[in-house]
């Protein structure tokens, strides 16, 4: 068996892994998918040869399978035990295996329903609390959390219990969060509309030291949870390689292109170690710089893209960062075509775009000379391109700005250090 974890590359980061005895709350707002966190830790943790006890009470296991691979998180089924708390409550029998929780009017009856089936399973998760609130009342809750947290601590068994927060009184959530030993929240930037969802470990007793901010991130089918990277900018001058960088990086991407060159932006989509990122390509003639303050907008990063074999265009780079108002962001600087005959060096690049030492410049070539058309844009051999993308996520994250600070949420919260 492996060690339990969440599944999300970051936030197992952050966790380590959770040891036995504890138990692990993710409270989420209810328009955020906080239900991933579940699909995600069951299929990971069942995949890594994990048992896992799972009650549901939210949904069906059937729908809970189906929601999962429609994420794509497969779920190794055999390593999990669905206690079914759902399809009772209808009157209707699970086509799947699992076995029915029936008494649930007491915490009693409750817990004592689930223990007796917990027996081999080392995580136990349960989706979700807000459902028990609902049937047993606030007390009755407490109760069974209560219940649930002698029997964890004396068995080696861990728990993930999942909590939508429909607004629930201060009070409650306390005595929740004293009961717990970790919490992770998961919630919305709203700007008029939920612009982007976060996650973040608020309490964690075996850790010395919890963040202070919270990690945004994005819900992609397949994959799950991963880090999110709103916006970063690709420019250069013209036939530079903007839209041949993007096609390359990107496991979906559009261009608007005429004749061969981008004439209003290109778009992809990139999923890579646990992020998306999406890459907003500029134009390269200068007709269209009106565009670029408006693309580079809400850029966190640049990848700036020269044809080495153009020293001419080089001052032109620099007036295509300058207009799109992105000096200062991290940046990587792409030095492409540099296999053909003429490229400059380097150094020489470096000179030329007074760049200090710390900012990388990454030498990309085509992935095949014999496919390169002048009309189209082109693959880029990957070696340079991933390169590149690795460079600009590591100052991104070194940078701080993949992290929403989130002042306050850690006030109430005991994160008093075992
Ligand atoms: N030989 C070679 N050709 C390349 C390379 N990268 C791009 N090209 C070619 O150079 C031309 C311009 O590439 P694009 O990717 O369209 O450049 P762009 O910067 O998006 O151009 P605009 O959007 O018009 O500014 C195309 O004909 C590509 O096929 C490379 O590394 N080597
Ligand atoms: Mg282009």
């Amino acid at each position: 068996m492996d060690e339990l974890k969440f599944g999300i590359e970051r936030l197992d980061a952050i966790i380590k892994s959770i040891p036995f005895h504890r138990i692990v709350l993710i409270k989420g707002m209810p328009a955020v998918e906080s239900g991933v966190f579940g699909y995600q830790a069951v299929s990971y943790n069942s995949i890594h040869n994990v048992n896992v006890a799972l009650l549901l009470n939210r949904i069906s296991p059937e729908a809970f399978l189906e929601d999962s691979k429609e994420y794509g998180l497969p779920i190794t089924i055999n390593k999990v035990k669905f206690l079914d708390a759902f399809t009772p409550m209808l009157g209707i029998n699970s086509t799947i295996s699992s076995i029915p929780v029936k008494n649930v009017e007491s915490a009693d009856s409750l817990f004592n329903e689930i223990s007796k089936n917990l027996e081999g399973s080392s995580l136990f998760i349960l989706d979700n609390l807000s459902y028990i609130i609902d049937s047993l009342g606030e007390e009755g809750a407490l109760e069974f959390l209560s219940k649930l947290r002698a029997l964890v601590s004396q068995n080696d068994i861990s728990s993930l219990i999942l909590l939508t927060d429909w607004g629930y009184s201060d009070d409650l959530l306390n005595k929740i969060y004293a009961i717990v030993d970790s919490v992770v929240n998961v919630g919305g930037i709203e700007k008029r509309v939920i612009f982007g969802q976060y996650f973040a470990v608020v309490k964690c007793n075996w850790l010395p030291n919890i963040p202070s901010s919270g990690v945004l991130f994005k819900v992609v089918k397949p994959g799950g949870v991963k880090v999110y990277i709103p916006k970063i900018l690709v420019t250069g001058p013209a036939h530079a390689g903007k839209s041949s960088f993007i096609h390359s990086a990107c496991n979906v991407a559009y261009s608007a292109n005429a004749l061969g060159e981008t004439v209003a932006r290109d778009i992809g989509e990139l999923h890579y170690k646990g992020y998306v990122a999406y890459l907003h390509g500029t134009p390269g003639q200068e007709r269209f710089d009106p565009l670029l303050r408006i693309l580079g907008e809400e850029s966190i990063g640049v990848i700036l893209i020269v044809d080495s074999t153009q020293p001419e265009s080089f001052p032109r780079a620099l007036e295509m960062l300058r207009k799109s108002e992105a000096y200062g962001l991290p940046i990587v600087v792409v030095a492409n075509k540099s296999n053909l005959p003429g490229a400059v060096s380097l150094d020489k690049i470096r000179e030329a775009l007074h760049l200090s030492e710390d900012i990388p410049i990454i030498p990309t070539v085509a992935k095949d000379l014999s496919q390169v058309k002048p009309d189209s844009w082109t693959y880029l051999d990957e070696k340079g391109v991933f390169e590149a993308i690795d460079a600009l996520f590591s100052q991104l994250e070194q940078s701080g700005r993949l992290e929403v600070n989130l002042n306050n949420l850690n006030k109430n919260l005991n994160n008093s250090y075992e």
